[in-house]
């Protein structure tokens, strides 16, 4: 990796259908083994409450930090590879899905073309995509409002986060 380009990223994931966890799981291994992505942080896994459609069954989310030289275009698209490989359907907007890995932050950049809006727009509004950030680093701060992710999170009346899972994501120990 070039050490001169190093961008610190924040990914959001989720899970509502099939072996939750063990999409979240896979989800994290791709981004591990994909070139040019360094795992920093994983966040604890919380069950919660859908949001838009609620018939529908309870999410697992977590967040992942991590340093890349990808541009944020070429990780997006990266992104969407590792959703396919895990083998996501067709999703209705706000719908079920088996797994979701959306690019949340890119450093403190601000872009919205037709592929993707940073930081991603949901952010602010969820407290299952805030909670685990502020895990991640609560002095986390949001480039548009220019408030700690922690403090919007305070500000929030919805509630969807159900509780913290005692199962935990993990990234195997190299064997040598
Ligand atoms: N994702 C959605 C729609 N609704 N609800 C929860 N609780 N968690 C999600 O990740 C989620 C959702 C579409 O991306
Ligand atoms: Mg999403
Ligand atoms: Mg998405």
């Amino acid at each position: 990796m070039d050490i001169s380009k190093i961008n610190n990223v924040f990914i959001g994931l989720g899970s509502n259908k099939g072996d939750r966890l063990g999409y979240l799981q896979n989800a994290l291994l791709e981004l591990n083994s994909a070139d040019k992505v360094v795992i920093k942080n994983i966040s604890s896994v919380y069950e919660t409450r859908p949001f838009g459609i609620i018939e529908q069954k309870n999410f697992y989310n977590a967040a992942v930090s991590i340093t890349t030289d990808l541009t944020p275009v070429d990780l997006f698209k990266k992104l969407q590879i590792i959703e396919q490989k895990l083998g996501r359907s067709f999703k209705q907007k706000w719908g079920p899905r088996e797994i979701d890995i959306d690019l949340l932050l890119y450093n403190d950049l601000i872009i919205s073309n037709e592929f993707i809006s940073l930081p991603h727009k949901g952010i602010i509004y969820r407290d299952f995509v805030l909670q685990p950030l502020c895990e991640l680093d609560p002095e986390i701060i949001h480039p548009e409002t220019n408030e700690k992710l922690c403090f919007i999170l305070t500000k929030l009346e919805d509630k969807f986060i159900i509780k913290i899972l005692p199962e935990k994501l993990f990234i195997p120990e190299a064997k040598y």
